[in-house]
């Protein structure tokens, strides 16, 4: 991780992310309590609580000290953009969506606690999500700019958005699903939570509108990044699992970039997003850019 890359940058991001994912951890074990009622607790910490990269909220704190601001300011929003992430997981795995039975290594929610559990812990999620948000000591008018810019992203604007019509392509065939429903798809899933995060942490932070605006156009990069490499690891899983497991047929019928445009396109894409991803981050202080660069590499780069 912290070798020179293409652009001839280096950082050693490894125990920056450890850090960043243990403040993290910390603030979430602290923010979901096991009270009454004792098993709705239960299953919310067992979901949250179960490992995942912490990309959003890492995103959010390192766009809150980008621009300047204490990353004490943005921790409560941290938590809350990973709150909101763990409860659309929960109902993205229930039977009457994807009907997953692991995640993130381990029985889903629902497979644990049964479906009304899991329902309703992913409710209470979302509305600790908002509740946490507000507790950060910012003023009123940057409170309502985030609480306003978290809602957008998981409605009809956002992850509904891209949740519905994912469900609706679906069994459709390939050719009747183009590249601009699989970029709206993502743009709405992946990229919608992962741009809140940053702008929020910008706004957090206490960023001008330009930084703000620069901000947002990274987080686009970098959502779209996110789900091209995840496409093309699904693919790449796909063809070594072929034959051998029971979920081969959902990622095998699922619509990819590579399946739409090809691997090599697919991988020229990422690299094109890498670089524009860099560029929205021109005009900040040279060091304070370095997680973002860093983080992008992580994304562009995993295989996991
Ligand atoms: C019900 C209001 C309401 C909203 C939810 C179910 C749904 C609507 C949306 C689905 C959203 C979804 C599951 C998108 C996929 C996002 C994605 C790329 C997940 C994987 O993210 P990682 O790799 O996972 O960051 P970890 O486990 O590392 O956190």
């Amino acid at each position: 991780v912290n070798e020179e890359d293409d652009f001839g940058f280096n950082f050693d991001f490894k125990p920056y992310m450890i850090s960043k994912a243990e403040t993290i951890n910390r603030a979430l074990d602290e923010a979901i309590p096991l009270i009454e009622p004792l098993n709705i607790h239960k299953a919310m910490r067992y979901a949250i609580l179960a490992g995942g990269k912490r990309v959003r909220p890492i995103l959010c704190l390192a766009a809150c000290e980008l621009v300047g601001g204490e990353e004490r300011l943005a921790i409560q929003a941290a938590c809350a953009v990973e709150m909101i992430h763990t409860m659309s997981l929960i109902k993205d795995d229930l039977p009457c969506m994807d009907n997953d039975d692991l995640r993130r290594g381990k029985p889903t929610t629902h497979k644990v606690f049964g479906e009304s559990v899991a329902i309703l812990s992913g409710g209470a999620l979302l509305a600790l999500a908002f509740e946490h948000l507000t507790e950060a000591d910012v003023s009123s008018k940057k409170m309502v700019r985030a609480v306003k810019e978290l809602a957008k992203s998981i409605g009809t604007k956002g992850l509904v958005a891209g949740q519905a019509k994912d469900l609706s392509s679906e069994g459709l065939e390939q050719n009747d699903v183009g590249l601009e429903d699989l970029e709206y798809i993502h743009v709405h899933k992946t990229g919608s939570l992962l741009e809140a995060s940053a702008v929020i942490g910008a706004v957090i932070g206490g960023g001008t509108e330009k930084e703000i605006e620069k901000v947002r156009n990274f987080a686009r990069c970098i959502g779209l990044l996110f789900q091209v490499v995840d496409d093309i690891l699904d693919e790449t899983k796909s063809s070594e699992e072929l034959g051998k497991t029971a979920g081969k047929d959902k990622v095998a019928g699922k619509l990819t970039y590579p399946k739409v445009i090809g691997v090599e396109k697919s991988k020229e894409f990422v690299e094109k997003l890498k670089r524009d991803a860099r560029e929205h981050l021109q005009g900040f202080d040279s060091d304070k850019v370095k997680p973002l660069i860093a983080l992008t590499n992580f994304i562009a780069n995993r295989n996991h």
